[in-house]
């Protein structure tokens, strides 16, 4: 799963695709280089950080996930909120990925079952603002698979199918990094729980504790690529990445015995990648050429009223001259003295005297 943060303020790539143009691209970059699902994103959930009211984060996410459906891209839609999460399915979306598991918007258990389509949970305890505050664990990795399973639970009540519905332990919301390795060495029991599982690990601060102070975003994206290496091969259904070509590259090293079928279905991406990047070449050729089109038209437009609203003007002194030149005839041509106007005769025709009713004066 490629990360795609349209946000200015994610913690590692805020800000870098908060354009749609931007974001598009970067979205069908990582699907060439080997993502199965693009999870979009428009609201960020770094540490501390503000919430943005769901109007904002469907107007930074939409354009995004109608262009990447439209190419045939898996899009997950990472969202709190039930209202961007049903129009993220009706514009294509083909998975809910909500880092609450349902319990930041009351209407998302219900409304994710509505849509049917595969819903992410993941462990969660509160918003990012003090969510550092409720790392309390008694023993992490247990404390975490009961709090998912009881979660499962109340998600398959509100309608979600037990196959539509994957879990994730959350690293980083609401853990320690001390928390963040005890669950990612304990793997195993979150795959007791027989739900497919995602792991998101990539570009977290508790990666830190394996680098030095001065160490880069490089160097954290070498640690994430062993950590979603290691989930991998620990069972994880999958990994959210922001280094989608090197983790691919690294997770198909990592499993030999699934490379050749890997190796098919990379060719059968690249061709299909390379195959709608040209459809949307030409959907965009066409668009230049029909706006050159519709602009010439009206140009032409605007000619043809200019023509007309002359010839008008110029009927129109035509006409009025025409009048003066028979007004000058007519009065040229009446007899002495009968000038006037009016009439052709000068004079008013008085009314025939008209015969008093049989009744008039009786009362
Ligand atoms: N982490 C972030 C955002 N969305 N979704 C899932 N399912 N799991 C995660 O661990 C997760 C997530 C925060 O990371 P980012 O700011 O780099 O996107």
């Amino acid at each position: 799963m490629g990360v795609l943060n349209v946000t200015p303020d994610s913690f590692s790539d805020g800000g870098e695709y908060f354009e749609t143009r931007d974001a598009i691209d970067r979205g069908m970059e990582l699907a060439a280089q080997g993502a199965d699902i693009i999870d979009v994103g428009g609201e960020s959930t770094r540490p501390g950080a503000e919430r943005v009211s769901p109007e904002e984060e469907q107007f930074r996410v939409m354009p995004v996930i109608s262009a990447l459906t439209a190419a045939g891209v898996a899009v997950s839609i990472d969202t709190m909120n039930a209202s961007t999460a049903i129009l993220a399915v009706e514009s294509g979306a083909q998975y809910i990925n909500d880092v609450s598991g349902g319990l930041a918007d009351f209407f998302m258990p219900r409304t994710a079952a509505s849509t049917g389509v595969t819903y992410i949970a993941s462990h969660w305890r509160g918003h990012s603002d003090d969510m550092d505050t409720k790392a309390i664990y008694k023993d992490a990795p247990t404390d975490i698979r009961r709090e998912l399973m009881n979660r499962a639970n109340v998600l398959l009540e509100a309608g979600i199918a037990r196959d539509k519905l994957v879990l994730d332990p959350g690293l980083g919301f609401a853990k320690t990094a001390e928390h963040n390795w005890q669950m990612l060495g304990r793997m195993e029991e979150l795959m007791a729980l027989g739900y497919p599982i995602l792991v998101g690990a990539s570009r977290k601060r508790f990666l830190t504790a394996l680098l030095s102070e001065d160490s880069t975003l490089d160097d954290r994206d070498n640690a994430s690529v062993a950590v979603s290496v290691l989930a991998a091969n620990a069972g994880a259904w999958g990994v959210r990445v922001h280094d989608v070509a090197r983790t691919f590259a690294a997770l198909r090293a990592s499993m030999p015995s699934r490379n050749i079928r890997a190796v098919a279905a990379d060719t059968e991406r690249e061709l299909r990648v390379a195959q709608v990047t040209r459809e949307l070449a030409e959907l965009e050729f066409d668009l230049d050429a029909e706006l050159a089109i519709a602009t010439e038209m009206r140009r032409e437009e605007e000619t043809r009223q200019k023509v007309i609203a002359a010839l008008t003007r110029q009927a129109k002194v035509q006409a009025d001259e025409a009048a003066e030149r028979a007004e000058a005839i007519r009065l040229s041509t009446l007899p002495q003295g009968t000038a006037g106007f009016g009439t052709s005769t000068g004079a008013i025709p008085s009314p025939a005297p008209q015969a008093a009713p049989d009744d008039a004066g009786s009362r």
